[in-house]
């Protein structure tokens, strides 16, 4: 992956990512996922060095899950139901505190995943959004409706101050580099759906294994 987080940002290869995340049998696969936010970190890069320490946990995370996918026990975390699977019954999770296993792919994938809901939220702001609309304010509302509820009081003002420098509405459609406005609508209108459902059974796995609160 090395660099990857410096190319060009292309939304189209975000959502073929999120469309390749679900097996037939609606399996999440973990390789997909990752490379959906690994596309999600280059558009974070192309807005500049305030939003770097957002960037740095993300890759940070990214990366520990690419480490398991790519060590000797890489296809215990083909997809997420096997790696929550694999790392229950091995007893790889900390579960009330951390412990030895501070790093667990669970506990990793669940930062991400509270993220994931964050990214649907916005999409669908900016999807409904008019013209005259400020990013920052969806953001902002994005955040507190989701991940704002698991960070400490320090990272929800640094991330309030990092939305300010977000750019406006046409800057971000411009980056999505997928062609006029109403082609990004269209686009955005097949990424919140999709962006949903991942997120969605992912909720439900982890709901079922007890997995919603780990440290
Ligand atoms: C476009 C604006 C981006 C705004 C991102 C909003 C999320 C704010 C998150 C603030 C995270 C602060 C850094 C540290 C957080 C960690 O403490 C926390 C918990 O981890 P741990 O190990 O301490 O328990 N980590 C997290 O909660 C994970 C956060 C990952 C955030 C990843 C955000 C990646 C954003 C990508 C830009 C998407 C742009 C979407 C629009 C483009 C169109 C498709």
């Amino acid at each position: 992956m090395a660099g990857s987080e410096n190319q060009k940002f292309c939304l189209q290869e975000v959502l073929d990512s999120f469309q390749l995340c679900l097996s037939p049998n609606k399996e999440v696969y973990v390789e997909h996922y990752v490379a959906g936010w690994r596309g999600l970190v280059k558009f974070l890069n192309s807005l500049g060095s305030v939003f770097g320490f957002i960037s740095k946990d993300a890759v940070s995370k990214i990366q520990i899950l690419v480490n398991f996918l790519n060590s000797e026990n890489g296809s215990q975390y083909a997809t997420v139901q096997s790696m929550v699977k694999f790392e229950l019954d091995n007893k790889l999770v900390d579960v009330d505190k951390k412990g030895i296993c501070p790093e667990s792919g669970c506990r990793t994938l669940l930062r991400l995943h509270r993220a994931l809901r964050w990214l649907e939220l916005f999409l669908e702001r900016l999807r409904t959004s008019k013209e005259d609309d400020k990013t920052s304010v969806m953001c902002r509302e994005a955040y507190n409706e989701s991940l704002a509820q698991h960070h400490p009081w320090v990272v929800r003002t640094a991330a309030g101050m990092a939305f300010f420098a977000l750019p406006g509405r046409p800057t971000f459609f411009e980056v999505m580099d997928v062609g006029p406005p109403e082609q990004v609508v269209a686009i955005l209108g097949k990424a919140v759906p999709l962006i949903s459902e991942v997120y969605l059974i992912t909720e439900e796995l982890y709901l079922k294994h007890n997995l919603l609160d780990l440290p």
